[in-house]
């Protein structure tokens, strides 16, 4: 479930032996994971490790490392854009030394900032991220792309971020098979028309957000599937395409995340993405 790497600094450089290990690694739905390669923070920002810097009713804290711009934040904004945008950075340099394959093909989605205890947390059942899913987003159709993350926990007492990760995306998609539905004549339309979505939702957005709904919808799922606990301690980092890996956080706090997406056919495997797999399974193309 993990391949793990042992460096501790965001510049290494890795061999093609390597290289090559990991992204077969990632594509296979593993987790890349770097239980020594720490975020170091200034004596300023230490003082951001609070979930004071939250603004009214955000639950993290989002970056656009394009514009610079914070939301969900409540203050000074300055401090936190340093510590994102240098984030951003090195989540990008890790990225590109390891996995040069994509690095021309990568796109920059958001950095977020995770300043609460995620355990005891109250939240909706879909949004309640606790439980067992794939990452799918209701609001952003992706047409297919990849969505690969890379996380690190700054929590600076040591607490480690608890994860279960789930079965392989293929048992996933075959045990949601039978109570998969084709999206309601015209839902699709409105729900651009109405600007809930921010494009027109694809098949294949409409099937992820049904596997992400009904995994975390279901609770005998939940109970009954094949999961593992997984500890990633303070100081370490950890590098997953969301979309594919079955994953839940349990416990922790503290956490700097980065997104990236990457089109499917940018992959080493194509085969190995969701799209394709989910195009096997119910026997249709799902982006036309
Ligand atoms: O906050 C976390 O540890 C992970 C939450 C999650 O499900 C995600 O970022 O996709
Ligand atoms: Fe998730």
């Amino acid at each position: 479930m993990l391949y793990t790497l042992t460096s501790s600094s965001w510049a290494d450089s890795f061999s093609p032996a390597l290289q090559e290990n990991a992204i077969v690694a990632l594509e296979n739905g593993k987790v890349i994971y770097f239980p020594r390669l720490s975020f170091q923070l200034t004596a300023a920002e230490k003082e951001l490790l609070t979930p004071r810097v939250l603004g009214e009713g955000s639950k993290n804290i989002s970056f656009n490392p394009k514009t610079h711009k914070v939301r969900g934040a409540y203050g000074d904004k300055t401090c936190l854009s340093t510590l994102m945008a240098r984030f951003f950075e090195n989540a990008q340099g890790l990225l590109a030394a390891l996995i040069p394959h994509y690095e021309k093909f990568l796109i920059t989605g958001r950095t977020s900032y995770r300043p609460i205890e995620i355990a005891g947390r109250k939240t909706s059942l879909l949004k309640d991220d606790t439980r067992l899913h794939v990452d799918a987003f209701p609001a952003t159709p992706n047409y297919g792309k990849r969505i690969l993350r890379v996380f690190t926990n700054i929590n600076p007492s040591g607490e480690a971020r608890v994860w279960h990760l789930g079965e392989p995306f293929e048992e996933v998609v075959k045990k949601f098979f039978p109570t998969l539905r084709k999206p309601w004549l015209g839902i699709r339309e409105l729900l651009f028309l109405l600007k809930i979505t921010k494009s027109y939702r694809s098949l294949y957005d409409h099937y992820m957000l049904m596997l992400h709904d009904k995994m975390k919808k279901s609770d005998s799922y939940q109970d009954k599937v094949n999961k593992t606990v997984v500890e990633f301690p303070a100081g370490s980092t950890w590098v997953v395409m969301t979309d594919a890996v079955s994953h839940a956080a349990l416990s922790g706090q503290f956490l700097l995340e980065q997104t990236f997406y990457l089109p499917v056919m940018n992959m080493k495997n194509p085969e190995f993405s969701p799209l394709k797999i989910l195009e096997r399974v119910l026997n249709q193309k799902l982006l036309d």
